[in-house]
């Protein structure tokens, strides 16, 4: 079987850093993890391509070299994956699809052959074993969780790194809270289901020895899920794997909880960490109790992020608006706490209820569900009835984006994390294209863009003050002329 493996095309987002990207000459943050481990767990005599339609373009002779297609994406990539299955199926491919946005919707998707949904380790190998056998069904799922200690590494091989930014690798799965809205333990379940420290150094060696030396993203749900087996196993095995390397840094996703623990932290930033992502969500304590998001309620959530930039890790965070509890001062409320917070990334949305969550069988019950969900939760749309109503908190939310992203706004946040950031111990390498991305950005920011002026202050003020920022400073330059495309580009004020 002549397989190709597909992965469609996402439009400009927050997270795609399509105008970050382009100062590196990188075309793709990421590449499809899903799709390599896919790779990877097909028959290894079945010739195999993979095609990430956002790195390259997926041709005709591709699809006529192929006798099938398997093809991947989130909701967000909803209509390139359809236009993709038509012109899989105009080929006479047979289609076979899985990942989160089949898992989430296959019933949209006549054309497509096989749906193999779920986790893969548990629904791939009976389609595997029917096909071979002349019965493939229709539909392939399960209830179950597998065991992640039987996941073959992703077959790197499948894609060319130079196009990407970071590297992505998977220690563990699902998380142990419960928050109303999120629909990753709907997914992925409650308990962390971790690989072992072995798995993910082979992982590691893997990229490695392919020449790898950028970041490396854990896409954890929630990293810290099961902190004994980190203090124990994991954190020391990374701490010793960059011993005789050209170090490389690690980024993440985890819980505020972070912050309660020094000595995680500390073995974190030992091990490389210099990023995490954390749901903050909202300032409010009564919206924070709303949605069950317990790790947060009760604590000082800004004294918690500072604890966690003093020891050495940028924080990015993730917001929402337009909870029950809500009124029209939360947004005023969001913008102080995200500016004295000093998170600069900082990813605001409106809530949204996504299939598989408590919040979406409750809007259900109160009839209060009114769209199917984007999948992009930064583009100021939502599919439930806010109780604030639609268009104050639509207004409420442009004029919220636009104030953060502001030149004004945003270089004096950076400023503010930049005096409380510790210098992590393990740095980005300084390669020939972020050399240059120093001279771009200084040509498109400082003399063309809006923000001229703030782009040389906080330049002139990390040289004096914080050079060993300096090039922080650049990188934090470029993700806001990104982050202010993307609000001009889609949220109206
Ligand atoms: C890394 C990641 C990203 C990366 C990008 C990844 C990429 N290549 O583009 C970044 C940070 C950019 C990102 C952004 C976003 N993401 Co994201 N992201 C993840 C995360 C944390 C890990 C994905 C991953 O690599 N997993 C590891 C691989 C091995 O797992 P997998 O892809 O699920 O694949 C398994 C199965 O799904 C299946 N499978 C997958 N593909 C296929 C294909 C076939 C044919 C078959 C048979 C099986 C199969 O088999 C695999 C092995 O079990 C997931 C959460 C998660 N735990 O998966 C969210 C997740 C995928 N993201 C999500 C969302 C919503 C987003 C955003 C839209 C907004 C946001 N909340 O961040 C943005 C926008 C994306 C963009 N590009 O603009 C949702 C998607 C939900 C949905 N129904 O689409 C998820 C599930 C998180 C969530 N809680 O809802 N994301």
């Amino acid at each position: 079987m002549r397989t190709l493996l597909i992965y469609p095309e996402y439009p400009a987002t927050f997270w795609s850093f399509k105008y970050a990207l382009k100062f590196i000459r990188k075309r793709a943050a990421l590449p499809p993890l899903g799709l390599l481990t896919i790779g990877a767990m097909l028959p290894e005599e079945w010739p195999k391509k993979l095609v990430d339609v956002n790195v390259e373009k997926l041709t005709e002779k591709d699809l006529a070299w192929a006798d099938c297609a398997f093809i991947s994406g989130m909701t967000l990539q909803r209509d390139s994956a359809r236009e993709i299955i038509a012109r899989c199926k105009d080929a006479n491919l047979k289609v076979i699809a899985g990942g989160p946005l089949f898992t989430s919707e296959y019933d949209q998707f006549e054309d497509v052959d096989h749906f193999v949904l779920n986790e893969a380790e548990l629904t791939l190998p009976p389609f595997l074993a029917d096909l071979e056998k002349g019965c493939a069904q229709h539909i392939y799922e399960t209830p179950e969780f597998c065991d992640i200690r039987g996941t073959p590494a992703p077959m790197w091989d499948l894609i060319d790194l130079k196009y990407y930014a970071t590297m992505g690798i998977q220690f563990s799965r699902g998380c142990p809270f419960n928050c109303e809205f999120c629909n990753v333990t709907a997914l992925f379940g409650h308990r962390p289901r971790m690989k072992t420290a072995g798995q993910i150094v082979a992982e590691l060696d893997g990229l490695y020895n392919r020449g790898w030396r950028g970041p490396v993203f854990f896409v954890d749900d929630n990293f810290i899920g099961n902190k004994a087996y980190l203090k124990a196993h994991l954190l020391p095995a990374l701490i010793q794997w960059q011993k005789d390397k050209k170090e490389i840094p690690f980024n993440t996703e985890a819980s505020v909880n972070l912050a309660d623990d020094p000595a995680l932290m500390e073995m974190m930033v030992e091990a490389g960490f210099d990023t995490v992502f954390i749901g903050i969500e909202t300032p409010d304590e009564e919206s924070l109790a709303e949605c069950n998001k317990q790790q947060n309620k009760n604590r000082n959530l800004i004294e918690s992020v500072k604890l966690i930039q003093r020891a050495g890790l940028q924080v990015h965070g993730g917001f929402i608006v337009g909870f029950d509890n809500d009124t029209a001062s939360i947004f005023q409320q969001q913008i102080e706490f995200i500016q004295k917070s000093g998170i600069v990334t900082a990813m605001v949305g409106l809530l949204n209820a996504p299939t598989g969550t408590r919040l979406h069988e409750r809007m259900r019950e109160e009839g209060r569900l009114i769209d199917s969900i984007s999948g992009d939760n930064v583009d100021g749309t939502t599919n439930i009835l806010p109780r604030m109503g639609l268009d104050v908190l639509r207004e409420g939310y442009g004029n919220l984006m636009h104030h953060i992203y502001s030149p004004e706004y945003y270089y004096k946040r950076a400023m503010t994390f930049l005096r409380e950031y510790r210098r992590p111990r393990v740095r980005t390498p300084l390669d020939f294209q972020r050399l240059l991305a120093v001279f771009r950005s200084s040509v498109r920011l400082g003399i063309f863009g809006r923000e001229r002026f703030q782009y040389w202050k906080i330049l002139s003020w990390t040289l004096f003050r914080r050079p060993q920022f300096f090039g922080l400073a650049i990188t934090l330059a470029i993700y806001g002329h990104h982050f202010r495309k993307i609000c001009n580009l889609k949220i109206a004020q």
